[in-house]
């Protein structure tokens, strides 16, 4: 067995940057592939050593090494309201003091699951799950069992979870990486998943002419957020959603980052489009390992034990993570002005990041935004789709971003992941981050095309 180590950061003096995260880092790779247990956190698309994070508060983080951070990844968006919000830590403390599973029904799922209804009027029953993954996995097996049929439609760049069908032309980690298609993913399942352009109703429309009858849903993140933020063009959502009720294909919203974040009723209550199931997680969990689709009871009634579509989990609906879910949720529910607020501070970096980009010699920087989701791409304008978000300089990024790091800032580590300002980030925060991205960009200037 190798030697154990406690790392108890913060305590001692802070010693040269990095050292212990690279002392760990070494280690890691040792046990884990990579060093780490999701691809997107080992800064393979950025290089260097990932920080390896000791504790957080609010807008902050502090790696072992005592450094400290302004946070915009946020845990990849769980942490609307900032790291160990009193409210949550309380509510787990409580709950996990009662035990930390039970394997059977409790009554803090019936309540969670309540207020998901309650809160997105699209949902009548929802299941509770342990990731987004496993909500996207059965939201589509749900789709195929009522239609009873077999292909299904997404779009280049949007990601939903590492499930088979997913991992073609797949974003996030799988565009980071430059593997959009994962190796073991079998032929028959990739010739099930057909892929669409982001925005281009035309190309949906033409996939379903040509496989008429076999489509069994459209799975689309109604805001995209795995190729950077993408925000869905006029028209394009109510296109999506004219198109499925006519070829007879579910509608699937993949809300897991934007469900909760954009407004307690996501983006199809923003966006004023319903879909036919819903996939949840992110913020639904409070930071703990909650994701969750839901839609019409008749829908929802084919899942098992009252249907036949099959679908479990020893950890769905863990009472210590509804714990933290709840308390998330009853504190933006409490809140009327909080999506205002993030709004505003969204608002605020992405113009001032989109000044400094036009400051710049060369325009080759695109800010985008949607609510408190937003993404500075080193591409030209505008970014709209896959291929548009994929002719970034990511090299460029890359500079970007180390020079953001050395300063404090602590941005998603790839182009194609957005930015999530959390209800922590104050004005001042937004003004530092505004100072080190004018600094940051000096550092990493337009290469002449
Ligand atoms: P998880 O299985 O990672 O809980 O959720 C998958 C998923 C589904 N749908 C959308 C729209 C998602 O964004 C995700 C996961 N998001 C990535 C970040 N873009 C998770 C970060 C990671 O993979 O480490």
């Amino acid at each position: 067995m190798g030697s154990t180590h406690s790392i108890i950061a913060g305590a001692g003096p802070v010693v040269p940057a990095g050292a212990q995260s690279r002392l760990l880092f070494e280690r890691a790779q040792r046990v884990i592939p990579g060093g780490v247990n999701s691809p997107v956190r080992a800064f393979g698309a950025v290089g260097g050593t990932p920080p390896f994070i000791a504790r957080a508060r609010g807008a902050r983080l502090w790696d072992v090494d005592g450094k400290e951070y302004l946070d915009f990844v946020g845990s990849w968006g769980p942490l609307i309201l900032g790291h160990a919000h009193p409210a949550i830590v309380e509510a787990v403390r409580e709950a996990a003091a009662a035990g930390t599973s039970y394997g059977a029904p409790t009554a803090r799922e019936v309540e969670l699951a309540e207020l998901v209804t309650s809160m997105v009027p699209s949902i009548e029953k929802v299941r509770l799950v342990s990731s987004g993954t496993e909500a996207a996995m059965a939201a589509v097996r749900l789709a195929r069992a009522a239609t009873g049929r077999r292909k299904l439609i997404k779009f280049e760049g949007c990601y939903h979870g590492h499930g088979d069908s997913f991992l073609i032309q797949a974003g996030s980690g799988a565009a980071t990486f430059g593997q959009p298609s994962s190796p073991g993913v079998t032929v028959g399942t990739a010739a099930d998943t057909l892929n669409a352009r982001y925005n281009d109703l035309e190309s949906v429309g033409a996939l379903f002419a040509a496989n008429r009858g076999d489509v069994a849903a459209v799975i689309v993140e109604p805001v995209a957020a795995n190729m950077g933020t993408i925000a869905p063009g006029p028209g394009f959502l109510a296109g999506l959603r004219r198109l499925a009720s006519g070829e007879g294909a579910l509608l699937i919203f993949d809300e897991v980052i934007t469900g909760f974040r954009l407004g307690l009723g996501g983006a199809q209550g923003l966006f004023g489009v319903v879909p036919d199931l819903t996939i949840l997680g992110k913020v639904l969990g409070g930071g703990l390992p909650i994701a969750a689709y839901g839609g019409p009871a008749d829908l929802m009634d084919r899942m098992a034990p009252v249907g036949p579509v099959y679908q479990a989990g020893t950890l769905s609906g863990n009472p210590v993570a509804t714990a933290a879910g709840l308390a998330q949720l009853k504190e933006l529910a409490a809140d009327p002005l909080i999506y205002r607020r993030l709004d505003e501070r969204g608002a605020a970096l992405a113009a001032g990041l989109g000044e400094l980009a036009m400051a710049g010699t060369v325009n080759t920087v695109t800010v985008n935004r949607v609510g408190s989701l937003l993404c500075l791409y080193f591409a030209p304008g505008p970014v709209i789709d896959w291929e548009s978000a994929a002719r970034a300089d990511t090299r460029r990024f890359a500079t970007y971003f180390h020079a953001m790091l050395e300063q404090g800032i602590y941005l998603p580590p790839s182009q194609f992941e957005a930015l999530f300002v959390s209800a922590a980030h104050t004005e001042e925060d937004i003004a530092r981050t505004l100072g080190a991205a004018k600094a940051a960009l000096a550092a990493a200037p337009a290469t002449r095309q």
